[in-house]
C-alpha cells in the first residue's frame, strides 16, 4: 500500500501504534444518511461517546483526494455540508482519488480504509445488503462482499430493513462472515428489535465479542466480523408501521426509476418524511449504541492482543 494515499490523524496513529483502542466510523451516514444539522451533530456525538467509553474515535472521508482516518471538526461539519460530495464504495475509491474529489465512505469504503490503517472495530448504523428484489435487479450491497475478505469487525443494528433480511443472512452465511447477535438470538431489524430471523450465533458480552474475532484471524480466516446490536427498547418502532412505510418508500423508488447507489439514501429520506420524523430520532438512537458496544469491544480487543 502506498502510503501517500492515506493521511491518518496524529492521535489515532498514535493511538495504533500503542496497540490502544480506536474505533473507525463512516461518513455516509453524515452526507447521505441524515439531513443537517442532526447529521453533524451526530457524526460529534458518535465522537464523543466513543471517548467516553475510553476509545479513540476515527471517521473516515476521501478529501481532496485523499483517505482521511479522524477528521476535525472543520472537515466534520464540511463532510455534513457540503453539496458535492459523492459515495465511495470499492469501486469508487480509485476513482475518487486519481480525480482528487470529495467522498463519503460507505461501509464497504470505511471497512477498507480502517484495514489500511490497521483498525479492527468499526461502528455504524446499519449495513447495506440484498435488496428486496435482487432477484430481479441484482442490487447487493458491495458492503456484504466487503465483509468476506477483509478483516474488520463491524458493530450495526442490524441490515437496514429495506432490505431483504432473510437474503442478506444468507448471502452472509456463504461468503462465511460470523453473524452475531449482541445479547440477542433474534437478528435486529434497525428501526426495531425483531425479525422473526434467528441469529446463527449469540454473544453476551464485549469480551466474547473481541475473542471470536481474535480467533478468526489468528486462525487466519480472512474477512469481518458482524456484530448487530438491536436498537434500545424506547426508541424501537413498531415493525408494522416501519414495514408499511418501508414498503411505500420503496414503491416510490421503483415510479421514480431510483436505483444504484442513490437508492439507498433516496430510501433513507423518503422513510424519513413518511414517519414524520421519528426513523430519525431511531437511527440517532441505535447509532449512538452501537458507538457504545464498539468502543468496548475495541477495548477488550486490545487487551486480548496486549496479553
Ligand atoms: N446505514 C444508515 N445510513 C446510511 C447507510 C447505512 O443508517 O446512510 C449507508 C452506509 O454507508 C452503507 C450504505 O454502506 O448506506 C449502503 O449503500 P448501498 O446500498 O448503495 O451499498
Ligand atoms: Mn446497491
Amino acid at each position: 500500500m502506498n502510503l501517500k494515499y492515506l493521511d491518518i490523524k496524529e492521535e489515532v496513529a498514535k493511538a495504533i501504534k500503542k496497540n490502544k483502542p480506536v474505533v473507525a466510523l463512516e461518513s455516509t451516514i453524515i452526507s447521505h444518511g441524515m439531513p443537517y444539522p442532526q447529521n453533524v451533530e451526530v457524526a460529534k456525538k458518535l465522537e464523543e461517546t466513543i471517548r467516553d467509553k475510553g476509545a479513540i474515535p476515527a471517521t473516515i472521508a476521501i478529501i481532496n483526494g485523499i483517505i482521511k482516518v479522524g477528521l476535525s471538526e472543520e472537515e466534520l461539519e464540511f463532510m455534513g455540508t457540503d453539496k458535492n460530495i459523492s459515495k465511495a464504495s470499492r469501486m469508487d475509491i480509485p476513482v475518487i482519488i486519481a480525480k482528487k474529489l470529495n467522498a463519503a465512505t460507505t461501509v464497504a469504503g470505511t471497512i477498507i480504509a480502517a484495514n489500511l490503517a490497521g483498525i479492527r472495530v468499526f461502528v455504524t448504523g446499519g449495513i447495506g445488503g440484498v435488496h428486496k428484489y435482487a432477484q430481479q435487479t441484482f442490487d447487493v450491497s458491495a458492503d456484504l462482499q466487503e465483509l468476506a475478505k477483509t478483516n474488520v469487525a463491524v458493530v450495526c443494528a442490524g441490515p437496514k430493513a429495506i432490505l431483504d433480511l432473510s437474503l442478506t443472512v444468507e448471502y452472509l452465511e456463504t461468503f462465511g462472515v460470523p453473524l452475531i447477535g449482541y445479547q440477542t438470538d433474534e437478528l435486529p431489524s434497525f428501526y426495531s428489535r425483531k425479525s422473526g430471523i434467528k441469529v446463527p450465533h449469540k454473544v453476551d458480552t464485549a469480551e466474547e465479542a473481541a475473542r471470536i474475532m481474535k480467533t478468526k484471524w489468528d486462525l487466519g480466516l480472512q474477512g469481518g466480523v458482524l456484530i448487530t446490536n438491536p436498537i434500545p427498547e424506547e426508541f424501537a418502532m413498531n415493525e408494522e408501521e416501519i414495514n408499511s412505510i418501508i414498503n411505500k418508500a420503496i414503491q416510490d423508488s421503483e415510479k421514480m426509476g431510483i436505483k444504484g447507489k442513490e437508492l439507498t439514501p433516496f430510501l433513507l429520506s423518503r422513510i424519513k418524511e413518511l414517519s414524520k420524523g421519528e426513523s430519525l430520532k431511531a437511527n440517532i438512537a441505535l447509532v449512538l449504541n452501537n458507538a457504545k458496544v464498539g468502543a468496548e469491544i475495541a477495548k477488550e480487543f486490545c487487551n486480548l492482543s496486549n496479553f
